[in-house]
């Protein structure tokens, strides 16, 4: 049955949250802001260390935490990983595709090696996790929510981060075919495209004057966004009050995506 009040419409009291690449950045942002929403959350990345650290910050701010080292990109690492958490009973209800990284080069020097790294980590990895997620979403039958980090590159290109925008493109189209095979099942599978965001990724955009400018004169907010201002449309899309939106996008990027 649904929420009977709107306030109840967000809670996330006994859901589990996977974020993937959350022990900083917007993914630690989302999976304390979800946390804070109700959802227990599971931590991940590569480091074992890292989650440890993420997941004890996390519960000294009365949060539901665990961890999961995993790397997201390694089909064999992401399996284990779930039947880790099959066997410990935990059934991943909302899947945070964060995961990222970024390279900047021109393609007439870029490596295949270094385009197919991104791609693995930014959009085949999303196919990796999110398939796991929704067999079990599936098999438990109680549907389920999947929210693919996008970008601004997930509708324009930038110069220099040709495979950071094509996965990021596939990212967009990625949760249009979850909701085209999973809506029928109760998944919801939709996107946020973050617009420029303070975080380590960007931190050397950040310290540079010029990019600094071009960014704060590209959005109207005339501004940086900061993780934290991710989570209000995280918190939406991982609740009821999105129980029939599926396949969309919705870009918090200071108005930038919608001015000339
Ligand atoms: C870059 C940045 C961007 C931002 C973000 C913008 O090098 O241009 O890393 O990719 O991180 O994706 O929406």
């Amino acid at each position: 049955m649904p929420p009977t009040t709107s306030r109840a419409l967000f809670d996330l009291t006994g859901r589990t949250a996977l974020v993937t690449g959350s022990t900083r950045g917007i993914g630690y942002a989302l999976a304390l802001g979800l946390g804070q929403a109700g959802a227990e959350v599971v931590v991940n990345s590569r480091q074992p260390a890292a989650v440890d650290a993420a997941v004890a910050q996390l519960r000294d701010a009365d949060i539901a935490a665990r961890g999961a080292a995993f790397d997201v990109a390694d089909e064999a690492s992401v399996v284990r990983a779930f039947e880790a958490l099959d066997r410990d009973g935990v059934s991943v209800d909302i899947l945070v595709n964060n995961a990222g990284i970024q390279h900047r080069k021109p393609m007439l020097e870029l490596e295949l090696a270094d385009w197919q790294r991104v791609i693995d980590t930014n959009l085949t990895a999303a196919f990796l996790v999110g398939r796991e997620a929704a067999r079990r979403m599936v098999a438990r039958g109680r549907g389920g929510k999947i929210i693919n980090i996008g970008s601004l590159t997930s509708e324009a290109a930038r110069a220099t981060v040709a495979p950071y925008t094509v996965a990021k493109a596939g990212i967009k189209l990625l949760s249009k075919s979850m909701a085209a095979e999973w809506a029928k099942h109760d998944i919801q599978a939709n996107s946020i495209g973050p617009g420029y965001i303070v975080t380590d990724m960007n931190e050397a955009l950040v310290k540079n004057p010029e990019f600094d400018a071009w960014v704060k004169a590209s959005n109207p907010a005339q501004r940086w966004g900061r993780p934290d201002e991710l989570v209000g449309t995280a918190v939406y899309l991982a609740s009821a009050a999105s129980n029939y939106v599926n396949g969309q996008i919705i870009y918090v990027d200071g108005g930038w995506l919608s001015v000339l």
